[in-house]
């Protein structure tokens, strides 16, 4: 046991009127709900980069956090996994999430680095097989360190692309021995700063051939995990190709992989994308690519993406909706890619950060559950495309273009307007949050 998190009792839940700070009042991991344990529908995960690698710098400004385990020794590596655990264990997460350079120092040549990677994912493999906490997903950070600073797969330099495979596979061997649930890539870098030295083409066709790539590689190990593209519009890059869900579709479509890859949709990168939560969600169900979810929320004003724990628990309902309507989670889970404040010092603060997250959560679930149940939204949206169901309205989806005109004139058709009732259905809404 380190000291970190000294007199921190482990998080149980006492109902929502405990005035306990450490106390879920609302996350039951055993409560049933709609056949299946709370915790199975929610799957948490805590995001090591956030709470054990960030150290609490901004664009103005520089380190806040000190913490015993920021250094480039393996200790500190060992010492910061040792730390990560007693988190989990604190929360009672049933997962985690990292990158390789979360989790490992940087050598000074990748066999170093690979070295120092594959003796941390062996302590992590030991810590999981006496903990709880078991690995969601892993990936490579390939947007930190100077030499993706034009790109990983996208690089214009074929020795970055050399090195991103070199990278992935890497990462992918990781989450494949310690047992991951998906495997996720993130392009921060892949897009450009500015067109007048990009040859778009080229770097989208280099990005959807290691695409492929990572799901071949995939099959050649047996990994059984999904594999999952996290979309975000821009920042670090001005633009990235993987700029929404849809914009993903797309690109899958083009490399025949719309069947191998799914998403981690992120509550933050949806709203810099001028979209909401529950549409990329709903986009996602819709077109058969939903996966996983990065929960946290964006500050409104900033513009940026600021990761702070979600507090909001009827803004989460909404999107918990959607997640249901999509069949909820299989592979994927709510991993909260979120960061305390920079002046949150305390180990306390780092806790209490993912109990408030993992009850707003928890609270919007039970919310959207309790309008599932119901019905009456489902009925609604039912009642509004009934007229579909007739065999004169399916057999226009099956002919032509001339043959759905022909029943205007021939059966008199003169259709009226019908209310949306979006007030009503929002007066509905409410009733449930
Ligand atoms: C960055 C972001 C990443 C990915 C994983 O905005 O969300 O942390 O989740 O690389
Ligand atoms: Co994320």
């Amino acid at each position: 046991m380190t000291d970190f998190f000294k007199n921190i009792p482990a998080i149980k839940y006492e109902g929502p009127n405990s005035t306990n700070e450490f106390a879920f009042r609302h996350y039951n991991p055993d409560e049933v709900i709609l056949g299946k344990r709370m915790e199975d529908h929610l799957r948490f995960a805590a995001a090591y980069w956030h709470s054990f690698a960030w150290p609490g710098t901004d664009p103005f400004g520089g380190q806040t956090l000190e913490r015993a385990w920021f250094g480039d020794t393996m200790a500190h590596a060992k010492l910061k996994a040792d730390v990560a655990f007693e988190m989990f264990d604190i929360l009672g997460v049933p997962f985690y999430a990292f990158h390789d350079a979360d989790a490992r120092p940087e050598g000074k040549t990748f066999a170093e680095s690979l070295r120092n990677l594959e003796e941390i994912v062996d302590y992590l493999g030991v810590k999981q097989s006496t903990h709880k906490t078991q690995l969601l997903w892993g990936t490579a950070n390939l947007f930190s360190h100077r030499r993706w600073m034009s790109g990983a797969a996208t690089n214009p330099d074929p020795d970055v692309y050399a090195f991103a495979a070199a990278t992935v596979k890497s990462c992918m061997d990781a989450t494949m021995k310690l047992g991951g649930q998906n495997y996720v890539l993130w392009g921060g870098r892949e897009g450009y700063e500015t067109l007048l030295n990009t040859d778009m083409k080229a770097e989208r066709d280099h990005a959807g051939r290691f695409l492929q790539q990572v799901v071949e590689y995939k099959y050649k190990i047996g990994f059984k995990g999904a594999i999952l593209i996290e979309p975000k519009p821009q920042e670090p890059s001005k633009h990235q190709y993987d700029y929404d869900v849809a914009t993903v579709y797309g690109f899958l479509k083009d490399f025949g992989l719309e069947k191998e890859v799914q998403t981690n949709i992120e509550q933050g990168h949806a709203i810099l994308a001028g979209h909401s939560f529950e549409h990329e969600i709903a986009t996602a169900a819709a077109l058969g690519i939903f996966g996983s979810i990065d929960m946290n929320r964006n500050d409104y004003q900033s513009g940026w993406d600021t990761d702070q724990f979600p507090n909001n628990h009827a803004e989460k309902a909404v999107a918990f909706y959607e997640i249901l309507r999509a069949g909820g989670y299989k592979t994927g889970g709510t991993n909260f890619d979120a960061k305390i404040r920079r002046q949150s010092l305390d180990p306390e603060d780092l806790i209490l950060a993912h109990v408030g997250g993992m009850d707003t959560c928890a609270r919007a679930l039970k919310s959207a559950m309790a309008l599932m149940q119901s019905g009456e939204m489902e009925a609604a949206r039912n009642t509004r495309y009934a007229g579909w169901n007739t065999a004169a309205a399916k057999s226009m989806l099956t002919g032509s273009l001339d043959a759905a005109a022909a029943r205007v004139p021939a059966e008199n058709l003169d259709p009226q307007p019908i209310s949306g009732r979006q007030e009503r259905l929002e007066n509905l809404w409410n009733r449930f949050v």
